[in-house]
């Protein structure tokens, strides 16, 4: 795909807060072992992450806004575009030597994200998306998998941890899918549970309590490879309500009744 200049700016920014991810993620297993633990470490290699991602995309746009996980929001003179940037998404995941994380950046022009890439370093799979443009694995097409029955679709979410207040209802939720359909995975990493859903790999994927960082690449993936993404509680804003449903064409509506239905 010739993608714009833009998003050939995000992939080359992903690319090398992945490459820096990578060297410390092999550091990582090697202070599993250690009393102190890898906690600080992995911090320094996010937060290290996210100013090799600034760097290059606010020293290319110096007039876009910004929101990133670590170092939050800024506003840039031009008020109608902002990246929004997640360095190192499925932290928990790095931490604990699990090669499950990605690099997560999205351009949204006047509300709407127009362009995204997610970056798997660890697996080397580039996701990119442009508005209108189509989504992609590296040099592959992406499309959202054909299945229509519940029965054998597979479905990721994320389980609220660490006592976040969104946990009743998510249980709430499992109990109802789990029995008519063919499987609910948490890998822990949101950018990557809807790149996989762009690619085919999971039929739909919801998730409450997210940040926008989280999901705004996953977003247009899913979008550009013929899904479906919407609130979980109808009319609400995604990015605002933090609950997101993505899905393929045939199951999103059964799946956003099922979730909806519980509450
Ligand atoms: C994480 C997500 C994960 C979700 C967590 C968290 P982080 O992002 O991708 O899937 O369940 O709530 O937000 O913190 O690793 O960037």
């Amino acid at each position: 795909m010739q993608g714009s200049a833009n998003l050939n700016l995000m992939i080359k920014a992903a690319r090398k807060a992945g490459r820096s991810l990578v060297k410390d993620f092999r550091e990582v297993e090697n202070l599993q072992v250690s009393a102190k633990g890898p906690g600080d470490f992995v911090s320094k290699a996010d937060r290290e992450a996210e100013r090799i991602i600034k760097e290059e995309l606010r020293g290319a746009r110096p007039s876009y806004g910004w929101l990133g996980e670590e170092t939050g929001e800024a506003d840039g003179e031009d008020p109608t575009r902002r990246w929004i940037v997640d360095p190192l998404d499925g932290t928990t995941n790095f931490l604990h030597g699990l090669p499950h994380w990605a690099v997560s950046i999205a351009l949204e022009h006047k509300g709407e994200i127009v362009a995204g890439v997610v970056f798997d370093a660890a697996k080397d799979e580039l996701y990119y998306a442009e508005k209108g443009l189509g989504a992609f694995m590296n040099e592959s097409r992406l499309r959202v998998s054909g299945r229509r029955h519940m029965i054998e679709a597979i479905f990721a979410t994320g389980v609220p941890f660490g006592g976040r207040s969104t946990l009743p209802a998510t249980l709430q939720d499992l109990a109802r899918l789990m029995p008519v359909c063919a499987g609910v995975r948490r890998w822990g990493s949101a950018a990557l549970d809807l790149a996989y859903v762009a690619s085919g790999r999971y039929d739909g994927y919801w998730e409450r309590g997210i940040n926008a960082w989280d999901m705004a690449a996953g977003l247009i993936l899913v979008k550009e490879a013929g899904g479906f993404v919407g609130p979980v509680r109808e009319g609400r804003d995604i990015f605002e309500s933090g609950a997101v449903i993505a899905g393929n064409g045939e199951l999103y509506e059964p799946l956003c009744k099922i979730l909806r239905e519980a509450h």
